[in-house]
């Protein structure tokens, strides 16, 4: 069988004082921490499009990647081989997830017959491949973006005929994702959203994708399809303006249209830094309602405002993003996808294993360091004390049981409230002891 990574043996733990750089200094899959191994708590995940497909094009220059599974002109050919390609990268990171949209696995055909035939084709290809290595579905998902087709939306777009392709390209893509176990299933409105309101009708824009969801969970019911469905966040690009902006935003949309029980979201931290958040806003307000599902764990550039999709290796970011996590209990059935790609001028097949190694690393230690602080639980007791007085004198108002004329008695009675530091800085410094 042809290897795509001859020079990539398996990835192991070495620790920090090793030094091949090919080998997981932090990320030890079978360590315990708070009582479940680490490979339970961050359940990574390889993204196909990224990881095996992206070639390095930007606006202003052609593809760079050195990329040996690509080099077949038949699409199924090439299909094949990204998907064997793809497993072996998998398997020698010793990650144990992926995740694909439809047409990233099997090429578009040139009807929709003959996409459904490639993506059937290609899903008995990775069902195999799962098979034999042992690797699982995190989640699937349909492209519903790059098809000029979908130039206006897909489930938001003006034309019925476009809304019934997509709606028919998902019901395939559901089916291909039950076919793989997979876990859960990803909504991504890469599309949904409007560039002007001259030409949209915003309102029943946001009812056609109620609608469209409202499909989609009749039929994942129907057939059996257990997998939670997730809806991922983006405020801007393709789009100016999308629907789905951030958690608050969508948590919003699924209430007024009773979809609330049948979604949870997938945060991607360069989507909430576009959004004006930080990535742990985006985790807690999810977390808050309930509906925190799984993680694209990437990163973006400070001095560059769109969606690098770098890969993360920022240690207060996942530290602060691994609080979260914890503090809502994990991630359930999701995971942490590496929904990043790697620079245009990295490359080498290697490459991928460095970028995946960092990023693996940086939330195996996100992980530690965040489960110390809350063992050690100075952030608890801190909260605690500075919201002590909801425990007693507030305690009816927050149940709500008070009225005006109570405050105003009691204010009548206690006078001015003593104002207390919020030891932003204290705690930032304590935060930095454990790192
Ligand atoms: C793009 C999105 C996309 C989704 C899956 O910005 O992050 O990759 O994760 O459609
Ligand atoms: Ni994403
Ligand atoms: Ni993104």
């Amino acid at each position: 069988m042809t290897t795509y990574f001859p020079e990539v043996e398996q990835i192991t733990f070495e620790g920090r004082d090793s030094d091949n750089p090919l080998s997981f200094k932090w990320y030890e899959k079978d360590r315990l921490v708070a009582g479940t191994s680490m490979a339970d708590h961050l359940r990574f995940a390889v993204a196909y499009w990224h990881t095996m497909k992206n070639q390095g094009a930007d606006p202003f220059g052609e593809a760079t990647m050195d990329r040996l599974w690509s080099d077949f002109s038949e699409p199924l050919d090439r299909a094949r081989a990204t998907c064997d390609a793809a497993f072996e990268f998998v398997s020698k990171l010793g990650v144990h997830y992926y995740c694909f949209h439809d047409r990233d696995l099997a090429p578009e055909g040139d009807s929709f017959a003959e996409s459904c035939k490639n993506l059937e084709i290609m899903v008995d290809h990775a069902k195999m491949l799962q098979e034999s290595t042992g690797i699982k579905l995190l989640w699937g998902t349909a492209n519903l973006f790059s098809h000029p087709r979908y130039v206006h939306g897909a489930g938001t777009n003006p034309d019925y005929h476009v809304f019934a392709y997509a709606a028919a390209q998902v019901k395939q893509a559901l089916d291909a994702t039950k076919e793989l176990g997979g876990e859960n299933y990803v909504f991504w409105g890469g599309r949904e959203g409007y560039e002007t309101l001259l030409n949209t009708r915003l309102k029943q824009e946001q009812e056609q994708m109620a609608a469209f969801f409202r499909m989609c969970v009749e039929y994942a019911e129907r057939i059996g399809f257990t997998g939670q469905f997730l809806i991922e966040p983006k405020p801007k690009e393709p789009t100016k303006h999308q629907y789905d902006f951030d958690s608050a935003t969508i948590l919003n949309f699924l209430r007024s249209h009773g979809l609330i029980d049948h979604f949870k979201l997938n945060i991607e931290a360069n989507h909430a830094t576009l959004a004006g958040h930080t990535f742990e806003h985006e985790l807690a307000v999810a977390a808050a309602a309930g509906k925190l599902g799984s993680m694209d764990v990437n990163r973006g550039d400070l001095l560059l405002g769109w969606d690098t999709d770098q890969f993360p290796t920022d240690l207060y970011a996942t530290v602060y993003a691994m609080l979260e996590v914890l503090a809502a209990g994990g991630l359930g059935s999701g995971g942490m996808n590496f929904d990043a790609k790697v620079r245009r001028g990295s490359f080498e097949p290697v490459d991928l294993f460095h970028a995946h190694i960092g990023g693996m690393d940086a939330f195996a230690r996100g992980l530690i360091v965040a489960s110390a602080i809350i063992e050690d639980g100075f952030l608890e007791d801190f909260k605690k004390l500075r919201y002590s007085s909801w425990d007693g004198a507030g305690a009816a108002a927050l149940a709500g049981n008070s009225s005006l004329d109570e405050c105003e008695r009691f204010i009548r009675a206690h006078g001015e409230p003593e104002v207390v530091s919020g030891r932003q800085e204290y705690l930032e410094n304590l935060i930095n002891n454990f790192i």
